[in-house]
């Protein structure tokens, strides 16, 4: 501001409801001047007028929003040092809800609010003063702008833009882990008071997390969380206004949390021994059967892999690790032999293939296994012991004359009796120990 060659005073009001009478009003030149905080300004009739902290400025209006009387809400007055009041001068309010929001005696230069107004909709409203001749209708002002502000008050709570988060954080993670961070925002006047200082405090979801109460920024609070016990938190943060004083206003969001997998629980065998069968007739690469260990994770956490370490079946037997049913099949690696072998033992081993080395602690991450596989006998046919048999006779032989012996086995261990019987060939008809 510069230099205002023409009166044209504003008289303020510039008052809490708690602190002072919307009568209080002083008049001001119009030499533009610093404002004064906290300043006490001696009024004309000597007493001295208590300024709040806020203070005053030199063509403002203060108005407190959400005004709940039944009247129109006082604003200020305008005055014109040429004004003698006779009622020759006129006050004439444009810009800004003039006319229809703001209303001003054209008389006395009172002007008034006609319904109540949100600061949060809109904080400064521009209007411009005129103070005319009555009867010349010349200006004795020049036309000269001004502002009314409007002055908060704590109305709107903290809201979260979403009613719901979801976040996940591994488990076993360390305490203090960042999981997510919650955001409110707060319509109300930031540069002002409390009204917008947001405190974050957590409702529901201790011990096992803590919120920031400057940030909104969620933290692991429990030591060696465990998915295997408990995977999904439902956590309630609160928001507060008035810095998290009593009488603040406040707002709420809930965020699932969902703890991830990591690889802390071995693979394990239900039992120590397990019992297989197979017939010694089977081919090689008949599968005989499985084994499965099992492992508390998922995922890739949870996969294993077979193998057979030990046993005095390895060269008899192979074993393979089925991705989809993370099972160990065991097969048929060399033909079998119920007469040469009845029992092979294997040792198996699960091995997770995933391991994290954060949690070698917790290990091994394998186990083993006793396979023991009893080879079943089969009725096998008796085997000549050749192929073919020569014999060679005179054409005169008598009958009854032994010409040679055939042998046949059973191969069997419970040898059931051969009972041999002829088959004929071309050269002629035989009847083992019979003529023909
Ligand atoms: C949050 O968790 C609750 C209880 O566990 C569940 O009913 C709800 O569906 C979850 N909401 C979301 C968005 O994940
Ligand atoms: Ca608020
Ligand atoms: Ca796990």
């Amino acid at each position: 501001m510069t230099i205002y060659q023409f009166l044209l005073l504003f008289l303020l009001w510039v008052c809490l409801p708690h602190f002072c009478s919307p009568e209080i009003m002083f008049r001001r030149t119009p030499v533009p001047q610093k404002r004064i905080l906290g300043a006490r300004v001696p009024r004309s009739d000597g007493k001295i007028l208590h300024r709040q902290k806020r203070g005053w400025m030199w063509n403002q209006f203060f108005l407190l929003e959400e005004y709940t009387g039944s009247d129109y809400q006082y604003v200020g007055k305008l005055h014109s040092d040429q004004d003698k009041g006779d009622g020759s001068l006129k006050y004439i309010l444009s810009g800004d809800g003039a006319g229809t929001l703001f209303i001003i005696d054209e008389k006395t230069g009172d002007i008034h609010a006609t319904r109540r107004i949100d600061r949060e909709e809109k904080a400064f409203y521009t209007l411009r003063a005129q103070a005319i001749n009555r009867r010349t209708l010349r200006p004795v002002e020049p036309e000269s702008e001004f502002v009314i502000k409007i002055h908060d008050i704590n109305d709107n709570e903290p809201t979260f833009p979403e009613e719901i988060y979801t976040a996940s954080v591994p488990e076993m993670s360390v305490v203090g882990t960042s999981v997510v961070q919650v955001t409110a925002t707060d319509a109300d006047d930031p540069s002002y008071g409390n009204s917008a200082r947001v405190i974050y405090s957590i409702l529901q979801g201790q011990p096992y997390f803590s919120v920031e109460p400057e940030t909104g920024i969620i933290r692991t609070a429990l030591p060696n969380m465990n998915r295997e016990n408990r995977e999904q938190y439902q956590v309630v943060i609160q928001a507060k206004d008035m810095g998290g004083q009593m009488g603040g206003l406040s707002g709420t969001t809930t965020v699932n949390i969902t703890l991830t997998d990591v690889n802390d629980n071995p693979p394990r065998f239900p039992q120590n021994t397990i019992h297989l069968r197979v017939l010694e007739s089977s081919p090689v690469g008949t599968a005989i059967g499985s084994v499965k260990a099992t492992d508390a994770d998922t995922g890739k956490n949870a996969e294993v892999e077979y193998r057979i370490i030990d046993g005095d079946g390895t060269d008899m037997f192979d074993i393979i690790t089925e991705k989809d049913t993370q099972e160990g099949i065991i097969t048929v690696k060399k033909p079998l032999d119920y007469e040469s072998r009845r029992l092979y033992t294997l040792k198996v081993e699960a091995e997770n293939t995933h391991v994290d080395p954060r949690f070698y602690y917790l290990g091994p991450f394998k186990d083993t296994t006793i396979v023991k596989i009893s080879i079943e006998d089969v009725d096998e046919p008796p085997v000549f012991s050749r192929s073919s048999y020569l014999f060679e006779v005179h054409e005169d032989i008598e009958v009854g004359t032994i010409i040679g012996t055939v042998m046949a086995r059973d191969p069997d261990s419970t040898s059931s009796p051969v009972r041999q019987s002829q088959r004929d060939d071309s050269s002629g008809c035989f009847r083992e120990n019979f003529g023909c």
